[in-house]
């Protein structure tokens, strides 16, 4: 009988990969990005898999958080998040990176929550033949569309850990928009999305100008991750009025962004103001946001992802999906999710072209006109190589990082940089 099955064993491995010389508000990235890849086994000899943040903190709650699934059947996602949600607690050691809402040890118990859902909905899919989204209800549709998510970038590492990657130097106008065309030859995608918040704004505004002559026809979106203040946000506004989709993050907290929206007819869109259901209690009617960038890793999962699209639409906001380093095991969370949101309309995060790793079988996940397609097969519909599993593990055991820090890595190349925020 499917219910007598039961999860035996939890494994919890890190892993780095290769990840490029990216510039943000925060500084650069550093040459390794980190992950966990996360594996439940079934007494019956079946794994479920999942991927989630591979920081140390993240590495602790994880090992803490593994006996509360062991005994119970995939089918128990209901009590596997209420034993998390007891035993799970915000801290210690918290790495809190402002960028990237899914460092912060607060929402510890929605993140393991939500890898846990992940593995255990890819166990059930694989128990009842069905590909995730149908445990979802099914979908609204059967590709997922992905924005072109343009980086400033050096044109390699400083101290070259390895050879420099293909992409090249991203800072002026012109190679912004080669950067793009690059990625929109390469995997198709039919909006646009530059990371901001890096140069003097007035240079990120002619970036947008030469992207939406060299673009016409393509959605664009400008995210500086509150790195411009309010009076900044509000002077670039009427330039950017004709040029975005909607404008991401340009100043820090609710309130600025609220005061902003007085001033622009720009929709504002977030993943850094409204990024729990607790925020969403405080922050969806002071008119600060009209989009909301969801993130199944730290919200707490892809049903709460569904509730969440729920309350979006009955506050009137629009949908999109917010994205960090990943490899294809979340492309594909993030894909079942997506394709099952009907309000999910924008299109969505990826960081993916800027990885050449993969540890899923099979190589990479294939995109079709900026869109990853629906596999038919049982559960997530991937699985993993082991090998590039172990290898990629090798490369976390050997690479040094165990926390992300953009501003450190950043001080590398400028010992002066200043740390504060909004810097513009
Ligand atoms: O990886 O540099 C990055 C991004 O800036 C990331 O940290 C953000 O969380 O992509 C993210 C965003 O849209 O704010
Ligand atoms: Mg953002």
């Amino acid at each position: 009988m499917t219910r007598d099955i039961r999860i035996t064993d939890v494994r919890i491995t890190p892993i780095a990969f290769r990840d490029g010389p990216l510039l943000n508000a925060a500084g650069i990235h550093e040459p390794w990005a980190l992950r966990a890849i996360v594996e439940l086994e079934t007494s019956d000899g079946r794994v479920g898999i999942s991927e989630t943040y591979g920081d140390e903190p993240m590495l602790r709650v994880l090992a803490q958080a593994k006996e509360l699934v062991l005994g119970l059947s995939p089918f128990d996602l209901n009590r596997m998040e209420e034993r998390v949600r007891a035993a799970i607690r915000p801290g210690p050691g918290a790495v809190e990176f402002e960028l990237a809402p899914g460092s912060h040890t607060a929402k510890n118990a929605a993140k393991v929550t939500s890898t846990f859902e992940v593995a255990m909905l890819d166990l059930q899919g694989q128990l009842l033949g069905a590909p995730v989204v149908d445990l979802l209800g099914g979908a609204v549709r059967d590709t997922v569309p992905y924005s072109a998510y343009l980086f400033f970038k050096y044109a390699e590492h400083i101290g070259r850990p390895y050879a420099a990657d293909a992409w090249g130097e991203g800072i002026s106008p012109a190679q912004i928009v080669a950067q793009a065309q690059r990625m929109i030859d390469a995997y198709g995608f039919q909006s646009i999305k530059l990371k901001g918040g890096v140069f003097e704004p007035a240079h990120e505004i002619a970036c947008m100008r030469a992207l939406r002559a060299a673009f016409p026809g393509l959605p664009l979106r400008l995210d500086p991750n509150a790195n411009w203040s309010l009076e900044t946000s509000i002077r670039a506004a009427p330039e950017l009025d004709e040029l975005l989709e909607y404008y991401e993050d340009p100043t820090p907290g609710l309130k600025g962004m609220a005061e902003l929206a007085r001033h622009t007819r720009l929709p504002l869109a977030t993943n850094m103001v409204i990024t729990t259901l607790d925020d969403f209690r405080k922050g969806a009617d002071t008119g600060a946001v009209k989009v909301l960038l969801s993130d199944h890793h730290y919200w707490g999962g892809l049903r709460v992802t569904q509730t969440l699209a729920r309350m979006c639409a009955l506050w009137d906001l629009g949908m999109s999906m917010h994205s960090n380093s990943h490899l294809g095991i979340s492309l594909m969370a993030m894909t079942h999710v997506a394709a099952s949101i009907p309000n999910l309309t924008y299109a969505c995060d990826t960081h993916y072209p800027w990885q050449e790793e993969e540890v899923i079988l099979g190589g990479r996940v294939a995109f079709e006109n900026g869109a990853v397609r629906l596999p038919g097969t049982p559960g997530l519909g991937v699985e993993l190589d082991r090998g590039k599993l172990a290898e990629l593990h090798a490369q976390y055991l050997a690479c040094g990082v165990r926390n992300r820090d953009d501003l450190a890595q950043m001080r590398k190349y400028d010992a002066g940089f200043p740390g504060r925020t909004p810097r513009f």
